[in-house]
Formats: structure tokens, C-alpha cells, sequence
């Protein structure tokens, strides 16, 4: 069963392509964040997310893998995020990659463990963008649409507004988050302060932290649990 999320505030993303110790994850764990997600987009491998995986075993918080490649699936997560890319130049990233697994899996599959994700990606120069040949340019009215079309045609729980790299523009997600009625906004990217998590905070549902955690500015993480608690 997938944890019980609709309350998350914050989330780390951890990058199976990036170095993890022991004194890393405990200073994750120690922040006071809701949930790790273990997730990327380039390099991932079964071997690396297990290195990961490992390393976050010992710690009761809830453990999501977010899936960007069949081959790196790994059982024991508590749940498993899958990106459907609304914004993609290619229906591959919509469902294609997905028939795939599905195609392999299906019969395995526990979908109580699966929540799906409508991904927006709006930092053009991310890995993601590139790898999806997302589309732009995008005005406000198209991301709003994308954002619905997620929530009412595809009745997904949660739309993931990506900014990779980058922080993005704190009034856009509110104008989204406005625009929806049912369906969860997950922020990403480029938070690497309390004041940056407290702004996209206040906009967001959840705010997801990835790259602040492998530079210096971790010395900064647990003001950004405080900042949206
Ligand atoms: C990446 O949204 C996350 O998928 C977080 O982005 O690495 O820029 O914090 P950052």
C-alpha cells in the first residue's frame, strides 16, 4: 500500500547517481522531512538504487522509489512514484515507457504500492526536459491546461510542477494550484534555502528538495522543514 501522503509538507529527492554515506542520509533523516523519494533521471541502475536503498533501510520514514527506468525497479520500497510527463514532445514519456513495464510486470505489479504523477516540466535545461523533449514555450493558460487535463482526464492524484535546477516562479504555481480542485501540487527545484522553501511553500502542497543535500547548502535543510511546518 502506498504510505499515506496527502499531508507531506516536504520531501528530499536522493539521486542514486550521486554519493550517499551514512552521515548524509542521517543528516536527511535528522531534519525533520516527511518522506525520501530515491530518484534521476541519468545513470540510474538497479545496483546504485540498492546502494540507496541500503543505506535508507535502517530508518522508519516512508521510502518511495520513483521509477524513471524498468531496469532499476527494486523491491522493498514502501511505495513507487511513476512520472507521466504531460508536457512530453514525445508520447513515449506519456505511456509508452509505461505499456512497457507494464508489458514485463503486469502480472507482478502490486498497484496499491503505485501512485502516478503529472509531471510538468518547465526548467528547459534540466536532464528531464532534454531526455522527454519537453515542450515549450508554455504561458500560464498552457501549464493551467496541462495541469487540469492531468487532474480530469487522467484523474491523477498529484501534478508535479518541475523546475529541476532551477527555482521557478512562485506565482505560477500558485495561479496552478488555484486552477486545480482535487489534485495535489508537488513543487521541485532549486530550493536550497528556508526562505526559498517557505515561499514555494506557501503555494505548494509539498515541496520536494533534491540537489541541496550534495552541496553545502545541506547545512541549510532543516530550515526548510521548519519553514513549511
Ligand atoms: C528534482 O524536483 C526535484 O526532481 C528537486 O529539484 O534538485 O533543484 O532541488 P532540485
Amino acid at each position: 500500500m502506498f504510505p499515506e501522503w496527502k499531508n507531506w509538507r516536504h520531501v528530499v529527492k536522493l539521486d542514486p547517481d550521486k554519493p550517499a554515506d551514512e552521515f548524509l542520509i542521517e543528516e536527511v533523516v535528522a531534519s525533520g522531512t516527511d518522506a525520501i523519494i530515491v530518484g534521476g533521471t541519468q545513470n540510474i541502475t538497479r545496483e546504485k538504487v540498492l546502494k540507496l536503498f541500503k543505506l535508507l533501510k535502517p530508518y522508519p520514514l516512508p521510502k518511495i522509489l520513483e521509477v524513471s527506468t524498468i531496469n532499476a525497479i527494486t523491491f522493498g520500497f514502501d511505495g513507487y512514484l511513476i512520472p507521466v510527463v504531460l508536457n512530453a514532445g514525445h508520447p513515449q514519456w506519456l505511456i509508452g515507457a509505461h505499456k512497457e513495464a507494464v508489458k514485463i510486470a503486469g502480472e507482478l505489479m502490486d498497484w496499491q504500492a503505485v501512485l502516478p504523477e503529472g509531471y510538468i516540466i518547465l526548467n528547459p535545461d534540466c536532464a528531464a526536459a532534454k531526455l522527454t523533449n519537453a515542450i515549450y514555450p508554455l504561458n500560464q493558460e498552457d501549464i493551467l491546461a496541462y495541469a487540469r487535463c492531468g487532474e480530469n482526464l487522467f484523474s491523477l492524484p498529484l501534478i508535479y510542477i518541475e523546475y529541476s535546477g532551477k527555482f521557478g516562479d512562485p506565482e505560477l504555481v500558485s495561479y496552478v494550484k488555484n486552477g486545480l480542485t482535487k489534485a495535489k501540487i508537488v513543487y521541485g527545484g532549486g530550493i536550497d534555502n528556508g526562505q526559498k522553501a517557505e515561499m514555494m511553500g506557501k503555494m505548494a502542497d509539498t515541496i520536494v528538495v533534491g540537489n541541496m543535500v550534495y552541496t553545502e547548502s545541506i547545512k541549510n535543510l532543516r530550515d526548510t522543514v521548519k519553514a513549511v511546518k
